[in-house]
């Protein structure tokens, strides 16, 4: 096979990947960006390039014959999913023994699909989770440059009072007032300019038009509008989609050689590339990092990798739940899909949660308050390779799982008991499920900074490589994690563009 090689490889576009990739290009460093899924930049039949929750086709999933959203029904009707046909869609679900992973794949990784919760984790926090980092320098230098770049912004406070889109955060904020717990807003990458003129009728819907863990057609600043963007525009950068990065070793000389299977539309391989670089970063993800590294080390290609591979994973202790409302208590047929506004219990030691409040958007009102639940679960697990299959198997449980559905619910039943109210048993596909805890938004770990890798993400054992993704964070941060990916891959990139790469 043909080498194809260049200064650096970048592995995915995620938040980890798009930082990359700009840094280099910048610094005048030829880059290759590999990504496994699409360039979301061409509409479809409809004259869109995502489709809505709301009416999903095959846009919507990863290579499924039907899609599973995180919502598996509604008043017990299996409503929620649809019969969609294979095709490399936008979000994937990486079902493990006990835990399954929300994933965006495609050119801005998870960015195309969430909810754009931009987030800085509570300083004390941070310095708990990364003891060895300068924290004055993040929270002065690069958690500042990462909401730059990202395009941060926050809803106007009179809009968010007055607007129908919002009433269901302000029936929370007001049960959570009841309870005497605090609620604080959120930022958002969301243009909430662009929603403010959804809302007036002068600009086509997407936060306010359902769309969201599809992709949203406008209003979302996603990283191929940000980051990637400016790293094109270097000049410096090249982008290859629908390749998969299988393999990585190391040549005689040092440099670095990959393995990627390119696939069609259909899923199948149509070519199986090499490449070379002399630096390679890996922005897979939490997942695909901790893959790639784990099958690296345990088929022999990089031996020396460090034990702690694969180890330090968590779910960031998310847990979705759904309260039902009185009947007078509406939350209303019309929500946005961007959240704004969370329940901020983390400084109660005994049992700190964070709770996104969530939209559930159908058109209808349906009196449901939804929340995505972040809990300070200490519990971690690891990544292991499976010979069978040449993937790798994710050690996490349902007894660990057990520990964040707790937390969330000591929470949620002050909220009730306050409010008068109990939870919905209708969503998540049996009665006796109330709360889900076997689904994240939020992998974190596996390549843990200062364990795998050094200070800064070089990886331990070998010189030239580095990650930049989730894969650093400890299994937990206690908020929305990609301000917190984005700025740490800020401040390894200052560093490695610094001492690393001068000739
Ligand atoms: P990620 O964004 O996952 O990017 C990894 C990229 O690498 C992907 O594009 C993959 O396709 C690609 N890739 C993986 N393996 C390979 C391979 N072998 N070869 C080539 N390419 C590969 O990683 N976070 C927030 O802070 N606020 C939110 O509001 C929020 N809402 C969310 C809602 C949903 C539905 C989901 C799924 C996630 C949400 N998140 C949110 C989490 C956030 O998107 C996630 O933490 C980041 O995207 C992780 O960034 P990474 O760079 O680690």
């Amino acid at each position: 096979d043909a080498v194809d090689s260049a200064p650096a490889i970048v592995v995915g576009s995620g938040y980890g990947g798009a930082v990359a990739a700009l840094r280099l290009g910048q610094a005048g460093i030829r880059t290759l960006v590999l990504e496994m899924g699409r360039l979301w930049n061409t509409p479809g039949a409809d004259g869109k390039v995502f489709c809505s929750t709301a009416n999903p086709d095959r846009r919507s999933m990863w290579f499924r014959t039907r899609t599973e959203a995180p919502l598996a029904t509604f008043l017990w009707l299996d409503v929620v999913n649809k019969d969609i046909s294979p095709y490399p869609g936008v979000l994937d679900r990486v079902r493990f023994a006990d835990m399954s992973v929300f994933l965006g794949r495609g050119v801005g990784g998870g960015s195309l699909v969430n909810g754009g919760m931009a987030v800085t984790p509570l300083q004390s926090y941070f310095a708990e989770q990364f003891p060895a980092v300068d924290v004055t320098e993040m929270y002065s230098t690069y958690f500042p440059r990462a909401r730059a770049m990202l395009g941060v912004n926050s809803i106007d406070p009179a809009w968010f009072e007055s607007t129908e889109w919002y009433r269901f955060s302000r029936v929370s904020r007001k049960h959570a007032a009841n309870t005497g717990l605090k609620t604080t807003f959120v930022p958002n990458v969301y243009d909430f300019g662009h929603m403010q003129r959804e809302a007036a009728g002068t600009a086509t819907r997407s936060a306010l038009g359902q769309e969201v863990i599809y992709g949203n057609n406008h209003g979302k600043r996603s990283l191929d509008k940000t980051y990637l963007a400016s790293a094109l525009g270097t000049g410096n950068v090249t982008l290859h989609t629908m390749e998969k990065v299988k393999s990585v070793s190391r040549a005689g000389d040092g440099t670095w050689v990959l393995t990627a299977d390119r696939f069609d539309d259909t899923g199948a391989v149509v070519e199986t590339k090499q490449y070379g670089c002399t630096y390679l970063f890996l922005g897979a993800g939490s997942l695909g990092t901790s893959e790639l590294l784990v099958r690296a080390r345990e088929t022999g290609t990089l031996p020396a990798l460090d034990a702690s591979v694969g180890a330090g994973w968590g779910p960031n202790g998310n847990v979705m739940l759904g309260r039902a409302n009185h009947l007078w208590d509406t939350v209303g047929a019309n929500q946005s899909t961007m959240p704004v506004m969370g329940i901020d219990d983390w400084a109660n030691t005994a049992n700190p949660v964070f709770a996104e409040i969530a939209p559930l958007p159908t058109g209808l009102e349906h009196w449901v308050s939804l929340y995505l639940a972040i809990t300070k679960n200490p519990q971690r697990a690891s990544f292991t390779y499976d010979s069978a299959t040449g993937g790798v198997k994710l050690g996490w449980t349902a007894a660990q799982s057990a520990v964040s559905m707790r937390m969330a619910k000591k929470l949620f039943d002050r909220i009730n008991s306050a409010n008068s109210t109990i939870y919905r048993y209708d969503l998540f596909g049996s009665a006796d499920k109330v709360f889900a805890d076997d689904f994240t938004y939020h992998p974190l770990g596996g390549c843990v900074l200062g364990k795998a890798t050094d200070n800064y993400g070089r990886v331990k054992g070998y010189s030239k490589l580095y990650v930049t993704d989730g894969s650093l964070v400890p299994g937990n941060i206690g908020v929305n994690p990609f301000v917190t990916i984005t700025a740490l891959a800020e401040r390894t990139m200052a560093r490695v563009l610094a001492e690393d790469t001068a000739p």
